[in-house]
């Protein structure tokens, strides 16, 4: 039997092949797989490490924050401003960017992340995550700035997310495909468990907060609307549906099996363009998905085509089997050309 391949193998072996990905990246993405080894123990211990309930402090979004989204923040910044691979820093959690202090050597890399996305799950014991997308600093010999970071994820460099579920699992692309490891707690390292990770093009499984349908759009209402209707609809198939709540988690399976995750735009608040975040949930996710052979708009425009104004901003999010992205992609189309 040949031995497991870790994580630091893999990405070993990547360097290798002509140069693949440069030494500076290999180090930073050893690097936050370590934290996300960390922030798995914290997820863990639960409530025996005293980290579960409210932070009793808010976001930059207003969004109350959990201990366990502090703690996992704390432990990406430490892990990371030291090594000499990074210009800075930028997270959900924080306003503003985080620049690496003048006491270490600077990289030539820009990451940011969700540290733990799904935060209304960490105290009920279901799968939460982290997000991470990589950027090249632009070239120029000056002070990092927010305007450094709002590149549109077409240049990502790489992206990937880590499930804390049932396992830790983490999945990664650098532009050649998706591989995902598992985090094994006897080796203590991430081993690869699938190379070349391949979504159908095709689903019969949709997630979607059902419970937000009476603020849908036209479009996204007809999609759904279809999809219920069953082998007796316009689709003459039955479909399922899931919801997990946490995106890690929904993108996760749709990695696994297919499907489409939508998080769009709606009437609640018309003029936020959507619940999700453009450049920390949005941009690694859809380069994933794409990487993977799916697909990922906004109803109207690739996600990964998006120019950012705001490291903050928001953005409609259709993701998955690629003719079930195209098809909703499309009912948009259809109805603005309509009106
Ligand atoms: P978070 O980053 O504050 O955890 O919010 C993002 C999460 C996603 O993981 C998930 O898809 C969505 O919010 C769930 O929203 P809802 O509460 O409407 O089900
Ligand atoms: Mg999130």
């Amino acid at each position: 039997m040949s031995s497991p391949i870790s994580l630091s193998r893999y990405l070993v072996e990547k360097q290798r092949i002509a140069g693949h990905i440069p030494a500076q990246l290999r180090l930073l993405l050893e690097v936050v797989a370590r934290a996300c080894k960390s922030i798995s123990h914290a997820v863990n211990k639960g409530a025996l490490g005293g980290v579960l309930g409210s932070a009793g402090s808010q976001n930059v979004q207003g969004e109350v924050q959990k201990k366990l989204d502090i703690i996992a923040n704390e432990v990406l910044i430490d892990a990371n401003e030291w090594g000499g691979h990074l210009a800075a820093m930028a997270s959900e959690e924080m306003e503003a960017i985080h620049v690496v202090p003048n006491r270490y050597p600077k990289g030539e890399y820009l990451l940011l992340f969700d540290p733990l996305d799904g935060s209304s799950n960490i105290d009920v014991n279901v799968s939460i995550g982290t997000i991470f997308s990589v950027l090249k600093m632009p070239e120029g010999d000056r002070g990092v700035e927010e305007e450094d970071f709002l590149q549109p994820g077409s240049h990502q460099v790489a992206a990937g997310y880590c499930v804390y579920g049932p396992q830790t699992t983490l999945v990664l692309t650098v532009g050649d495909g998706v591989a995902m490891f598992t985090l094994d707690r006897e080796l203590g390292s991430f081993v690869l468990t699938q190379d070349d990770l391949r979504i159908p093009d095709d689903t019969q499984e949709f997630a979607i907060n059902m419970s937000n349908l009476r603020h849908w759009d036209a479009p996204v209402r007809r999609y759904i609307d279809e999809c219920l209707a069953g082998k007796d609809g316009p689709r003459g198939k039955n479909f399922n549906m899931r919801w997990v709540a946490s995106m890690v988690a929904d993108v996760h399976r749709i990695m696994m099996r297919g499907g489409v995750f939508m998080y769009p735009w709606d009437k609640r608040e018309p003029n936020k363009p959507g619940k999700l975040r453009l450049m920390y949930e949005a941009n690694p996710m859809s380069w994933l998905i794409e990487q993977a052979g799916g697909a990922a708009t906004n109803g109207r425009q690739r996600i990964l085509d998006v120019q950012p104004q705001q490291l903050h901003e928001r953005v409609s999010v259709i993701l998955g089997s690629k003719n079930e992205v195209e098809r909703v992609t499309r009912y948009h189309l259809d109805a603005d050309a309509a009106s």
